[in-house]
């Protein structure tokens, strides 16, 4: 990792899906000792504390097929101006969630500064569904779609443009829950996926190589990592609120973040759906810090 110094932004964010807890997801991972590992390997770590989730007051709400729609423009947006700001600093900007949704903001913020950012979606989901498409009206389950300029209007245009992203530098791991209309949108776009079924044929180091061969021939000028921690199998990490079985395993996912330091390609990262309610003893939260410790260089010998 080029930048030596972090920026801890926590999103206590639930209102992006109906299983409350995921709001106590940055606690959990502060308790599980984000700093400390961070600090260990030598960073300079600053925790900035936690976006405030607006709570909308209005009785003339919007009827959408959008769960708390309002409340996720306002948190997106506060979050947007949160990473523009600690970039702006110089900083890594390392978020903590919260339900998927929050991804709305953090490209937001990140937009700024990376006209042609490269995005790895680790997640069970695609995260492409639109209010149309949508089984649910969750937001979680559309911030990929909004971030390439699809879905309601005030989601795409957070922070007054759109698109944020594009999907031909969008890399999707560990899909296994795909809905209709992202097996859609998907093709029409091209966005590129590595499914499970590729990860079990190929192998993670494989999928990894093409991942990173992938964004330099996109001469992407930055790298994002959204990391879903439903991504990985609930064996391991239980305390999620959409979990999908025969998902990545625990050393796979650790190969592929050991593969991300050593690229030096990550110039941004958020850990999200870390949900201590439906978790065990705080397994998903440690994982998720254990994670981070091999994304920031951490060695086993
Ligand atoms: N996540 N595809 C489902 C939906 O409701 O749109 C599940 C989404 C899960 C989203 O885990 O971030
Ligand atoms: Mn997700
Ligand atoms: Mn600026
Ligand atoms: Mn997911």
């Amino acid at each position: 990792m080029n930048n030596k110094q972090i920026s801890i932004i926590g999103v206590p964010m639930d209102l992006g899906q109906n299983r409350r807890g995921v709001d106590m997801g940055p606690s959990a991972i502060r308790y599980a000792g984000v700093v400390e590992r961070l600090e260990a390997l030598g960073y300079d770590v600053t925790d900035e504390g936690d976006i405030i989730i607006p709570k909308d007051l209005t009785t003339d709400k919007e009827m959408t097929h959008l769960r708390n729609l309002e409340e996720v423009i306002g948190a997106s947006t506060n979050l947007g101006n949160k990473v523009h700001d600690v970039m702006e600093n110089g900083k890594f900007p390392l978020v903590l969630g919260g339900d998927h949704s929050i991804a709305i903001g953090t490209l937001s913020g990140l937009a700024d500064r990376y006209q042609n950012l490269g995005v790895i979606w680790y997640d069970a989901h695609a995260d492409l569904n639109t209010a149309d498409t949508s089984p649910s009206g969750n937001i979680h389950g559309m911030p990929l779609a909004v971030s390439i300029g699809l879905g309601h209007e005030k989601l795409v245009n957070i922070r007054d443009f759109a698109p944020k992203i594009k999907p031909e530098n969008v890399v999707i791991i560990g899909a296994r829950s795909v809905d209709p209309g992202e097996r859609e949108l998907i093709k029409e776009k091209g966005i590129k996926v590595f499914t499970m079924h590729e990860i079990d044929k190929l192998g993670m180091t494989t999928v990894m190589e093409l991942t990173m061969n992938y964004f330099k021939e996109r001469r992407v000028d930055g790298v994002h990592l959204s990391l879903d921690l439903d991504g990985i199998d609930p064996l391991y990490t239980p305390g999620v609120g959409t979990p999908v079985p025969g998902g990545i395993n625990y050393r796979e996912s650790h190969l592929a973040m050991e593969m991300l330091y050593s690229s030096n390609m990550i110039t941004s990262a958020e850990f999200v759906e870390v949900n201590p309610i439906l978790d065990e003893k705080n397994k998903t939260a440690d994982v998720a810090v254990a994670l981070m410790g091999s994304l920031f260089g951490e060695k086993l010998l």
